[in-house]
């Protein structure tokens, strides 16, 4: 009988670890690309504009832990960080981001953990994305383990906003002074309205060329 058993069980080495995280990420991001080239095989439009795969880097992993009041070890590594391996999808339209997550999210070998939907329910900081904590079977020679990996979903203009919040706010480590942390509210404002007005162009845009097609075809 095939033997699956949890991330830490049987872990014997970071080595083994890091390999596991690295191959689930590679698996993750494969799916991720055929979602996207199927869906324009048929659809003939690409919901992606990319894709960045990584892996939390040790001095990250070290800080998570602290910061949850964890000592550090492989195992607590496994059991409180979600996000070691990661993959971020950046769509051009919001209306994107929840059709592939439900692309995502039937995917017969991936079982969905957890869903954060800061878009719905933006962060205090005005972060915006949508999360799924997803685990994938990595086939050993000797065994079967269910590898974490965190799928982050975002809008262009999102991923612009959280890149530079996260180096703005890197900088004063979390104490930025209150008119700064407004701003960058504000900023996340602007950025929701920009997305809604992309996606009502994008729908006019795709009326009106229906429209000229069907004018063009009645002739
Ligand atoms: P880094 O340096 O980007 O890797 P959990 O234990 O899963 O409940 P966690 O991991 O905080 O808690 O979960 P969550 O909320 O899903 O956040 C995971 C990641 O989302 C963060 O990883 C960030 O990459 C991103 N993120 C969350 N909140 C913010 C925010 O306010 N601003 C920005 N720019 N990014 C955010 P890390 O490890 O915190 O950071």
């Amino acid at each position: 009988m095939e033997h699956i058993v949890p991330m830490d069980e049987g872990i014997e080495s970071w080595n083994t670890t890091i390999f596991l995280y690295n191959s689930a990420l590679k698996e993750v991001k494969t799916k991720v690309e055929i979602l996207n080239d199927e869906f324009q095989q048929v659809h003939q439009y690409n919901p992606i504009e990319y894709v960045k795969a990584r892996i939390k880097t040790p001095e990250s992993i070290v800080k998570k832990l602290k910061r949850y009041g964890k000592e550090t070890s492989i195992e607590n590594m496994i059991n409180y960080i979600n996000d070691i391996a990661g993959i971020r999808i950046v769509c051009s339209f919001t209306s994107d981001i929840y059709k592939l997550a439900e692309m995502i999210g039937k995917q017969k070998d991936l079982t969905v953990v957890s869903v954060k939907d800061y878009i719905k329910n933006p962060k205090e900081s005005g972060y915006k994305s949508y999360h799924m904590l997803v685990t994938i079977p990595i086939f050993m020679s000797d065994r079967t383990v269910n590898t974490k990996v965190e799928i982050q979903i975002r809008t262009m203009a999102m991923d612009f906003w959280a890149s530079l919040e996260h180096k703005i706010y890197y900088k004063f480590e979390g104490n930025a002074p209150d008119y700064i942390s407004r701003d960058l509210r504000e900023c996340s404002e602007i950025v929701s309205m920009l997305d809604a007005k992309m996606l009502q162009l994008n729908e006019a845009i795709l009326e009106a060329k229906a429209a000229q097609e069907e004018n063009t075809g009645a002739i």
